[in-house]
């Protein structure tokens, strides 16, 4: 049953039950229809009370149902409001925790609402690249005002009840109810139950003073705000309806934009990248249930700026933490690093001096491993040297408690080899962090062949509360980010031999949408430390040919803006990247030594080989079982390197793309002498699909 009906002394009341969050799917639509049917037939019913089950009102519409035919199916959300509506009866609805989305649309239907305190009010959909569909557009506009519904449905972000009950002349909210919300809202709909006429939302005036002026200023705000996502500049386009047109008119604009926007590809991979983020979370051999060690001190080797960046993330949720250096020099430059850094939000005011203070009472320091002994959890963030960490491992080995989780922050090494510097390999974890620790969002997980599954959800379950999202990957070189990135970084190399300059390359990837291109993001970064992983590289897997351009570039000592030079050259103290003569003449020093003629190359080529190779990689990573699923792939590019949120991810633009096509480029592509065949043969995983015209979701 996706909804319960009962009455209470006069008062029916239907409950949402649709876990997790009473998702308005087709069964809960229709178990309210008949609920209130059944209320109005029922003389001895007076009124009637929609709530929620368990731990919200309701999360929207059933998300998990959009596409298929139920999501349309009668009663749709639109006919089920319309029927709340125009019931014979009042029809109170009582909110708490959360009414989002679909949810706030029904309880804008009902003729009253009453709410908790705390409960969080929001219409998400432009987080999904729609826009509210069942009214939200009309009716909160009416309830609130044009200016605060509008702020609300651009942003998507919720906002606390009681602070929406504070608007003046707000129509949202007839009561908060502090206390037991069921009782209160039985009482309430015994004051209300013989008033007439009905209230309605939609009766109400959306009205603003100067509403051309303000409804331009918005539209240029939105459209400079979310250049590459349509639906922002609909939800004001809709809005802007609910003060010009009748009720229905309004509607129908409403309804129009939102079938236009559902299927745009934007908005196909927002809604990807939301089921991409919830479905990372799970281990597909480890039960969510898995009982979890508990996390209440953190300790941290090394306070560099990565050792530095971790600390802070726990030290922001509130988790104590100790940092350990080998000398104090080293503890009080990263101690400065932290400070600066939270400075710096309070300055902007992101952060209140008191926060600020808590989280630094919260942080000690030592230079003695035994002093670590009471720490649940500790991660090392040392000098990425296999020798280094087996000393930081051994020390840790025999200074942790039992059951103390050890983690190493390592890129590139192998965590097994890791985990076997010390006795307890079934505690040992990878938590790799990137640059800047404290602000990116991406924090893979790497799962050790002996890491125990409780120590693998409790990583999961502590990375999501310091608002990480956690991508299990499995041991490789490079694990799932670099791995890729590695193929990437060749054929960007390639590019260069080809006849492109870095500028031409950077423009065409950033024009793509990602946040910076191969070589801005090396002079960022540092070319050398790419330099270090191909000297390797070259070792290990000699066969393997790689460009030789970056590593002439670093010859020349031009790691990039730490240097003052890279692929681009720098003013000091400015970070732009100025296109190098000196760079464009090595290049073609190094065509001629090659014998390769440059040619010209296009955007797509440019576009297509290198994130085809992200793809291919990709495949290749996931049938391994390295990733458990092609969509952690995407989260990985969306969180971790800055992969356009409007594509998707890697995975998902190949999807829309077609990977029939993507196979058929990379035939082209394996064509071309100056490349690397060998590698553009399609992972079997992306040849199977494609052949059998499926796609990786
Ligand atoms: N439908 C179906 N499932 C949903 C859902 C939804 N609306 N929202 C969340 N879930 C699932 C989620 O996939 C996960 O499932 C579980 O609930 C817990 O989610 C016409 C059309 C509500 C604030 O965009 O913001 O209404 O992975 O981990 O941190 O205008 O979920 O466990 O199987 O996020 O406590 C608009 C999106 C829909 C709300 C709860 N509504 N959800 O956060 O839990 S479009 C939204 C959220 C719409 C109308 C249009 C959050 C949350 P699983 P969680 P949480």
């Amino acid at each position: 049953m996706s909804a319960s009906y009962e009455v209470r002394g006069g008062i029916a009341v239907i409950t949402l039950n649709n876990p997790p969050v009473n998702g308005l799917g087709y069964d809960t639509r229709k178990a309210v229809a008949e609920g209130l049917e059944k209320a109005e037939d029922d003389a001895a019913v007076k009124a009637i009370v929609i709530t929620g089950a368990g731990k919200a009102f309701s999360g929207g519409a059933d998300i998990k149902e959009f596409g298929s035919p139920k999501a349309l199916a009668e009663p749709n959300l639109l006919s089920l409001i319309a029927r709340v509506e125009g019931a014979s009866k009042p029809v109170v609805a009582a909110i708490h925790t959360v009414c989002m989305g679909g949810g706030l649309e029904l309880a804008l239907g009902c003729h009253y609402r009453v709410v908790s305190p705390g409960a969080q009010i929001a219409l998400p959909e432009v987080k999904l690249g729609i826009l509210p569909g069942a009214g939200g557009t009309q009716r909160l506009p009416r309830a609130i005002g044009v200016e605060a519904a509008l702020n609300m449905i651009v942003s998507g972000e919720p906002v606390k009840s009681e602070l929406l009950a504070q608007i003046p002349g707000q129509k949202l909210f007839d009561r908060v109810i502090e206390g037991d919300l069921m009782q209160g809202a039985i009482a309430f709909a015994n004051e209300i139950a013989a008033a007439r006429p009905l209230p309605m939302v939609r009766d109400l005036k959306a009205k603003h003073h100067d509403g051309d002026a303000y409804f331009g200023f918005a539209r240029n705000t939105v459209k400079a705000m979310a250049k590459n996502f349509p639906a922002p500049v609909r939800c004001v386009d809709a809005v802007e309806q609910a003060t010009k047109a009748k009720f229905d008119d309004g509607m129908k604009h409403e309804r129009e934009a939102f079938a236009a926007l559902m299927i745009t590809p934007e908005s196909k991979a927002l809604r990807h990248a939301f089921f991409a983020e919830r479905a990372a979370s799970k281990v597909p051999d480890v039960p969510e249930d898995t009982p979890i060690r508990d996390i209440r001190k953190v300790a941290v080797i090394g306070a560099g700026t990565m050792g530095g960046g971790i600390s802070m993330n726990f030290l922001n949720a509130g988790i104590p933490v100790v940092i350990l250096e080998m000398k104090q020099e080293a503890l009080d430059k990263g101690i400065a690093i932290i400070r600066k850094n939270y400075e710096a939000q309070v300055k902007k005011g992101k952060l209140k001096e008191d926060k600020y203070a808590e989280r630094m009472a919260l942080l000690s320091t030592t230079l003695s491993y035994a002093e670590l002994g009471d720490a649940d959890l500790v991660i090392e963030a040392v000098f990425e040297e296999i020798s280094v960490k087996q000393k930081v491992f051994e020390s840790l080995d025999a200074v942790m408690k039992p059951g103390a989780i050890l983690a190493s922050n390592t890129s590139t090494l192998d965590l097994d080899k890791i985990a076997a510097f010390t006795k307890r390999p079934q505690d040992v974890i990878g938590m790799h962090f990137f640059s800047p620790a404290n602000v990116m969002k991406l924090l893979e997980v790497v799962r050790g062949a002996k890491t125990a599954p409780d120590v693998l959800m409790t990583v999961m379950k502590l990375g999501k509360k310091i608002k990480k999202t956690c991508v299990v990957s499995g041991v490789c070189d490079g694990f799932i980010g670099n791995r890729m990135i590695e193929q990437y970084s060749r054929q960007a190399g390639f590019l260069l031999e080809e006849g492109c300059t870095p500028q031409q390359v950077d423009k065409a990837v950033e024009k793509f949408g990602f946040a910076m291109g191969p070589f801005r993001m090396g002079d960022l970064a540092g070319n050398d430390i790419g330099w270090a992983i191909r000297k390797r590289r070259y070792v290990e897997k000699p066969n393997l040919r790689y460009s030789k351009t970056a590593d002439l570039l670093c010859e020349l000592g031009r790691y990039g803006q730490k240097t003052g030079a890279g692929w681009y050259d720098y003013v000091p103290g400015k970070r732009d990247a100025i296109p190098s003569e000196l760079v464009n003449d090595m290049l073609g020093k190094h065509r001629a030594a090659l014998g390769i003629t440059p040619r010209k190359i296009s955007d797509d080529e440019i576009v297509h080989r290198l994130v085809y190779s992200l793809v291919n990689e990709g495949a290749r990573i996931v049938e391994e079982g390295i990733a458990s699923r092609a969509s952690d792939i995407d989260m990985v590019y969306l969180t971790g390197y800055g992969f356009p949120l409007w594509r998707g991810g890697p995975m998902n633009y190949a999807d829309t793309v077609g990977l029939w096509n993507v196979v058929q480029a990379m035939k082209k592509f394996a064509k071309n002498p100056a490349d690397d065949a060998g590698f553009w043969q399609p992972a079997p995983l992306l040849a199977r699909l494609a052949a059998e015209g499926k796609s990786f979701s």
